[in-house]
């Protein structure tokens, strides 16, 4: 990727703020610089990581446009192996824009997004797994999330996929030298001994599958579903888990007719709850569709908060909710204990698969018991370290079960005595589904599905 074209582009947000970064990189940014900037110093002449005082300049006025500070960073030593400089500028719009419109009158070419980080992965200084890491670093909602992100940029997971993709690339070797001295007089292949070599990579493998529902729920967010029969106050207890006034809520059933979805941190866990219309009888045809929505939002939803009336007693639209909630991932809440204060619940908590958290949502009593038996419930004990790589994007997960089931069709192939051609076959497509991963083996429109996630200046 030599002589790739200078791109520039606003690296901050949008809007009003202290500090604006307009970034340019290429063979010609710092040229360019030169050109607009007015200091005591030349740029050009600067060593690289140093960061230069100064006033941009239009060159056609002369008109000053803003005071700034450059950091001036040569290749190779830069986030993208190419020359580097970052602007430094106040934080409007105004003069972000105006200085981003000179660069490019200058002969920068607006920067796509994610350009500069797919230019780190074009250039080697990193590989494709950790680029899309660096998406995820920015746009990570908790510190569990952001914690996984910065293992897979510092590439941890990359050294698994290419240690495990090596492996595969040694067995394959031995089999194919099988293969080009057959008509040589060379040792028969020890089909047991490579059985065993691919059974150890598919162990692996799967681990790695298995982290990825830890890795979504830590990065995406617990997908919560708030379920009950109306009035039992489902809409009053996502706004105090939220602690604010969210969604609407009267005495009167039926309140709540579509689903309401927001995000919140419990224990560094982010669960997007899904606030639902009551499961009872429909009226209306909205009704019958907000209830439908209910039913979809329970049987898509990771962990479910099935609530009841604690004041009454329980009917047959409770009883047939109890049916319809798997227990495993489910935790009963019995709410309004505020009504019930020191006398056990009307509501018959034995009919209940475990024992239900007790809570108000008008007092906010019990509701940090709930969220301690969140975490607990969603972090279980089988949940991955976070010393351990795990897998964070469905286009890793797809790869690495591609790769598994390829490795379990060669592994039987030994086993049952297939020819080396057709077991080779299976073996070089694990190779390829891994080396798709770290971007060893990658094409050209698969990069800008890949980067086009990104946002414009990263
Ligand atoms: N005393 C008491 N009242 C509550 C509590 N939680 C909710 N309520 C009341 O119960 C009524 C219904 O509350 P909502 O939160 O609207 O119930 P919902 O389950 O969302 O109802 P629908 O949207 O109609 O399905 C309101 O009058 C709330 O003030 C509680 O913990 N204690
Ligand atoms: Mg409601």
């Amino acid at each position: 990727m030599q002589e790739s074209p200078t791109i520039a582009a606003i690296s901050t947000p949008l809007g009003a703020g202290a500090i604006g970064i307009v970034r340019m990189t290429g063979q010609a940014a710092i040229a360019i610089c030169t050109r607009l900037f007015r200091s005591q110093s030349r740029i050009e002449e600067a060593s690289s990581h140093t960061l230069q005082y100064g006033v941009i300049i239009d060159p056609d006025s002369g008109e000053a446009i803003d005071e700034v500070l450059v950091s001036v960073m040569k290749a190779p030593g830069t986030y993208t192996r190419e020359n580097m400089v970052e602007i430094n500028c106040h934080g409007g719009p105004v003069a972000q824009q105006k200085i981003l419109a000179l660069l490019l009158d200058q002969g920068a070419r607006l920067a796509a997004p994610g350009e500069f980080t797919k230019r780190a992965f074009l250039n080697g200084r990193i590989d494709l797994a950790q680029a899309e890491s660096v998406a995820q670093v920015v746009s990570a909602k908790t510190e569990a999330a952001l914690k996984l992100a910065m293992a897979q940029l510092e590439g941890s997971l990359s050294t698994e996929i290419k240690s495990l993709r090596q492996e595969m690339l040694a067995v394959l070797a031995a089999l194919e030298a099988g293969l080009d001295f057959s008509d040589e007089d060379v040792e028969e292949l020890d089909r047991g001994g490579a059985e065993a070599r691919l059974a150890k990579i598919k162990e692996r493998l799967d681990e790695l599958i298995e982290s990825a529902f830890a890795g979504r729920i830590l990065s995406q967010g617990v997908r919560t579903a708030i379920v009950g029969k109306p009035n039992v106050g489902k809409s009053s207890l996502l706004n105090a888990l939220l602690m604010r006034e969210r969604a609407i809520v009267t005495e009167m059933p039926g309140t709540t007719r579509d689903t309401i979805e927001e995000i919140i941190n419990v224990g560094g866990v982010p669960l997007q709850l899904i606030d639902t219309a009551g499961l009872g009888p429909a009226g209306d045809m909205v009704e019958q569709i907000g209830i439908e929505r209910s039913r979809k939002a329970l049987k898509e939803a990771d962990l479910i908060l099935c609530l009841f009336d604690g004041s009454t007693r329980e009917d047959d639209h409770d009883r047939a909710l109890l049916t319809s909630v798997p227990p495993e991932k489910t935790i009963y809440v019995i709410n309004k204990c505020d009504r019930f204060r020191g006398r056990p619940p009307s509501f018959n908590r034995g009919l209940l698969p475990s024992q239900p958290v007790v809570i108000s949502a008008l007092t906010r009593q019990g509701l940090r018991d709930l969220k301690e038996k969140i975490s607990r419930l969603v972090l279980g004990e089988e949940f991955p370290t976070l010393a351990n790589p795990v897998v964070t994007l469905e286009r890793h997960r797809r790869l690495l079960a591609a790769a598994s089931s390829s490795l379990l069709t060669a592994q039987q192939g030994l086993r049952v005595g297939l020819g080396e051609e057709i077991i080779s076959e299976e073996l070089r497509a694990a190779v390829a589904a891994l080396g798709e991963i770290t971007g060893e083996e990658i094409m050209e429109d698969m990069l800008d599905t890949i980067f086009r996630e990104f946002c414009v200046g990263k």
